[in-house]
């Protein structure tokens, strides 16, 4: 392993060619992992559309074709559930049941297919809210053609469903806070943040099932089989409850600073799209202000200086630190913005010294630079940080985040997770969000220079 005082910074100028080819490289990832409706993540690790990952794809598709970026969106709130949840994946009918697992033939028999729109497959869980945040972004590329197509107008309603939804079903600590049910729900699946809460699973037993995962990338980079026994346990449960939040009993709960604070950045964009489509913007922009206060009273760690999971089952904060715990900066009125930004650049997440910010806090017992969501940084996460240095004054500091991030995602050929320290790439590559947020970030670059 790189030790902290091996980290090399990353290159931060990089001539105008260089660019344009890197433009055109993000470009060509995003082309061939378009299925004609929406994009794959990945066409090996990943071949189906995954919900969290379009919302960052639209972010970049938009500076391509703004119209293809409604479509990836469009596709993504077409599945969505009569309850209003918009699922973690869709399947794609075009990709053998078999390439992913646990595929469509595990997730939607009987209980949830009559909840799902004819004719779709997918998952009965959820991932964090980006939607409305991605959709407002998408209009703003070119608000021309989006209105002449009616974007908004025909999003809002369903966007201002899923987030009922979340409100509605999965305030199961009464804080006003989303619970996450299955540590996929967060997005950063296997982070030392969830292991604790994890050991309270009962595991399906190691060859009870087939992993297709270790067909494309390397067993060190990916979760144990001990994990996926339990993923695969907490989704079952939920299945077999019929999905029904209320009356399934949750071995595993957790309000998750990183979806919350998405699930706020959100709720102002959709402020913004009801005063674009004629309705009162006024209910969002007071639901993000009480989900702020909450967030912040019931998340916020003084001493750590960091928003930190709370464990819903043990009824304790999770005292561990993560990424989803710097996440909150991208909340506009953040009151502890100065305190976040001063533990971005401390010990844990050397800001400026680590090419991407770590998933997981760099002195922590748990932390490993190459294996999925225990150190590696990832693409969206410091996309979302950038944002959020740039929204609290940190000009300098997103500045030189941004060159990193660029360097590395040309570097490692569009990977899907970089050692934090070496920028070295490990899982796919030719990854989506990876491009996509590039393709974001050379926008931002060219409009700031
Ligand atoms: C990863 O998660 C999936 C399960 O949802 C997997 O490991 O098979 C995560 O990185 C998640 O955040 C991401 O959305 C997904 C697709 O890129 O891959």
């Amino acid at each position: 392993m790189t030790s902290p005082t091996q980290a090399t910074a990353a290159p931060r100028h990089a001539g105008a060619r260089d660019r344009a080819e890197l433009r055109r490289a993000a470009v060509r990832v995003l082309l061939r992992n378009w299925t004609g409706r929406s994009t794959l993540p990945s066409r090996s690790l990943y071949p189906h559309q995954w919900s969290w990952d379009s919302a960052f794809i639209a972010l970049g598709l938009r500076h391509v074709s703004p119209r293809r970026a409604q479509q990836e969106l469009e596709s993504m709130l077409g599945a969505q559930w009569t309850d209003g949840r918009l699922p973690h994946i869709v399947f794609d009918p075009a990709t053998p049941p078999d390439a992913y697992f646990p595929g469509p033939g595990f997730w939607t028999p009987e209980t949830a297919a009559a909840q799902t729109p004819a004719g779709t497959s997918t998952t009965g869980i959820v991932q964090p809210p980006v939607h409305a945040f991605a959709a407002w972004e998408t209009h703003l590329a070119d608000p021309g053609e989006s209105r002449r197509r009616g974007f908004l107008r025909r999003a809002y309603p369903r966007l201002a469903a899923w987030h009922r939804y979340l409100a509605r079903h999965r305030d199961l600590g009464g804080s006003g806070l989303a619970a996450i049910v299955h540590p996929w729900e967060s997005g950063m699946d296997n982070s030392p943040l969830w292991d604790g809460l994890l050991e309270r699973v009962t595991p399906w037993p190691p060859g009870s099932f087939q992993r297709r995962d270790l067909d494309h990338a390397a067993g060190g980079d990916r979760p144990t089989d001990l994990d996926y026994g339990r993923y695969l346990r907490l989704a079952a449960d939920y299945r077999d409850h019929g999905y029904d939040d209320a009356a399934t009993p949750h071995a595993f709960a957790a309000e998750d600073p990183s979806f919350n604070a998405l699930r706020i950045v959100s709720e102002h964009a959709l402020a913004r799209i009801a005063a674009e489509t004629g309705h009162d913007p006024q209910p969002h922009e007071s639901r993000a202000r009480e989900l702020t206060r909450a967030l912040t009273a019931s998340l916020y760690d003084p001493g750590a200086g960091l928003f930190l999971a709370r464990d819903l089952v043990g009824g304790e904060p999770v005292r561990e630190y993560g990424a989803a715990g710097l996440v909150p900066l991208a909340v506009p009125g953040l009151p502890v913005a100065g305190e976040l930004l001063a533990t971005a650049r401390g010990e844990r997440f050397r800001l400026g010294a680590t090419r991407l910010v770590p998933s997981y806090d760099l002195t922590g017992h748990a932390f490993d630079p190459h294996r999925y969501w225990r150190g590696p940084g990832w693409f969206n996460v410091s996309w979302v940080i950038h944002r959020g240095l740039m929204l609290h004054g940190a000009a300098q500091d997103a500045a030189a985040l941004r060159a990193s991030l660029l360097a590395a995602a040309s570097s490692t050929g569009f990977a899907e997770y970089v050692d934090p320290y070496s920028g070295e790439g490990h899982g796919t590559r030719d990854f989506s969000w990876t491009a996509a947020t590039a393709l974001d970030l050379l926008a931002q670059e060219e409009a700031a220079a």
